[in-house]
């Protein structure tokens, strides 16, 4: 940060690589049992969201990050009635999942309940009223301590969470993954987000690798989320059926990222991916 009419919000991406946004008005700043939470306007890009100083969203390009975490799994699964997200606490993954009008029930279990307030009341724009459909039940808990104790189950799983890193570690490990392979009905699919394959290809490979000692099929997706370390993103999928790589119904909703043809471009991998799985 820097003077009163030109402060910004900077996150190191790596040791050396630091991403700037002008800062607006700042909205809520406060540390909650958890973390440090910052919403604030940005200058170009709308509002943020950070947390302990990374950023988790932009108004402006969390729909590339959101759709893409959400729809390949759901419109790859033939019919995706419960859905469980882990994280997602600003409620865009829950808003996106909410479009399958197959959707019958989406339970959100978020660890910071001071997540879904903050956003709940000033980003409006993301979750669109989310948190208060009647198909949503809303559960604050961390994520591993719900999928072990589960008895329902689940068509698809998705693990909307932060960086591999500190309290997020347990969301990325195999006894995590084994839980949500039991909370899945047959057919079932999990997704989650696995980081920068430029700036952090171990994380990538690390989850992966842990999926993959759990079920039969692990797919790598990519996706282009600007304010996010390098911009390109990976995604990982994993079920004992086939990997979604098409998609079997349309979207019957506006999208900004998302569409049949860039679902199945997301599975086409660059080389430099594809050498860092297949080690
Ligand atoms: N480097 C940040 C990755 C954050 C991924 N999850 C963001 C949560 C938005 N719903």
């Amino acid at each position: 940060m820097s003077t009163e009419d030109d402060r910004w919000f900077t996150e190191a991406q790596t040791e050396g690589v630091r991403l700037g946004l002008r800062l607006g008005r700042e909205i809520l700043a406060r540390r909650t049992p958890y973390q440090d939470l910052l919403l604030a306007e940005t200058t170009e890009l709308g509002k943020l969201l950070a947390l302990d100083g990374r950023i988790m969203l932009t108004e402006r390009d969390e729909a590339f990050y959101h759709e893409m975490l959400v729809h390949p799994a759901l419109f790859g699964h033939r019919d995706p009635r419960r859905v469980l997200i882990i994280g997602g606490g600003d409620g865009g993954t829950l808003r996106e999942v909410l479009r399958h009008r197959e959707v019958e029930e989406a339970v959100l279990v978020e660890i910071d309940e001071e997540v879904v307030q903050g956003c709940e009341q000033f980003l409006e724009s993301v979750h669109r009223g989310s948190f208060h459909d009647p198909r949503t039940k809303l559960v604050f808990k961390p994520g591993q301590d719900f999928v072990k104790e589960v008895h329902f189950k689940y068509d698809v799983i998705i693990v909307d969470s932060s960086d591999p890193v500190g309290p997020n570690l347990p969301l990325f490990r195999e006894a995590f993954f084994r839980d949500c392979k039991k909370a899945l009905r047959q057919g079932g699919m999990f997704v989650c987000q696995s980081g920068s394959p430029f700036y952090y290809p171990e994380e990538l490979e690390e989850v992966y690798g842990e999926l993959g000692k759990v079920f039969g099929r692990v797919g790598v997706y990519l996706g282009f989320v600007p304010t996010y370390p390098s911009g390109l993103w990976s995604f990982c999928i994993a079920g004992d059926g086939e990997l979604p790589l098409e998609p079997l119904r349309e979207p019957n909703f506006p999208t900004r990222y998302y569409t049949p043809d860039v679902h199945r471009a997301a599975f086409v991998l660059p080389r430099f991916v594809e050498e860092l799985l297949s080690k």
